[in-house]
């Protein structure tokens, strides 16, 4: 089931008295090649972001700082992730229904993708993503 494949993925950390490193490599630390980066700041309380899928994306999303709930979907099933450690994060399968909430103040969600940002590539209303995945 694609839920199945969603899943936090922990990241190497290289600790030091000078603070801490960490890094990400394309189909290494995540299973894709890295294409596009962005990333999701200065997000007022109670905002909510998402709220649609992808037909091919693959995506990650670490909490740079601060945390958030990030709400997945595969058509069948719901789970619910909390992300709030810079060196683990979230791996996203195509065609999941997310919703992004509970930012904390001066978070930071940074998203990488597998592919550059393509309009006709998303799933906006969710009967049609109903209607796709059964
Ligand atoms: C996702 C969550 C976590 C671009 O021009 N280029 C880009 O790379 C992106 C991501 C967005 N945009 C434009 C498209 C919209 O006019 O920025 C505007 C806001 O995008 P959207 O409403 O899709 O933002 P979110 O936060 O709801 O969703 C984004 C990603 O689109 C999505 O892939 O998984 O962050």
């Amino acid at each position: 089931m694609p839920l199945d494949d969603c899943r936090l993925l922990q990241l190497p950390k290289v600790e030091d008295r000078r603070g801490n490193l960490t890094f990400i490599e394309g189909n290494r630390h995540v299973p894709f090649a890295i294409e596009r980066v962005y990333y999701l700041y200065d997000v007022p309380g109670g905002a909510e972001r998402g709220g649609h899928a992808h037909k091919n994306l693959h995506q990650f999303l670490v909490a740079m700082s601060g945390s958030f709930d990030v709400k997945l979907d595969d058509g069948h099933r719901k789970a619910t992730f909390h992300l709030n450690r810079s060196y683990s994060g979230l791996y996203l399968s195509p065609m999941i229904w997310r919703e992004i909430d509970n930012f904390s103040s001066a978070s930071v969600c940074m998203v990488l993708a597998s592919a550059r940002y393509a309009e006709d590539e998303y799933v906006r209303e969710y009967d049609e993503f109903l209607r796709l995945t059964r």
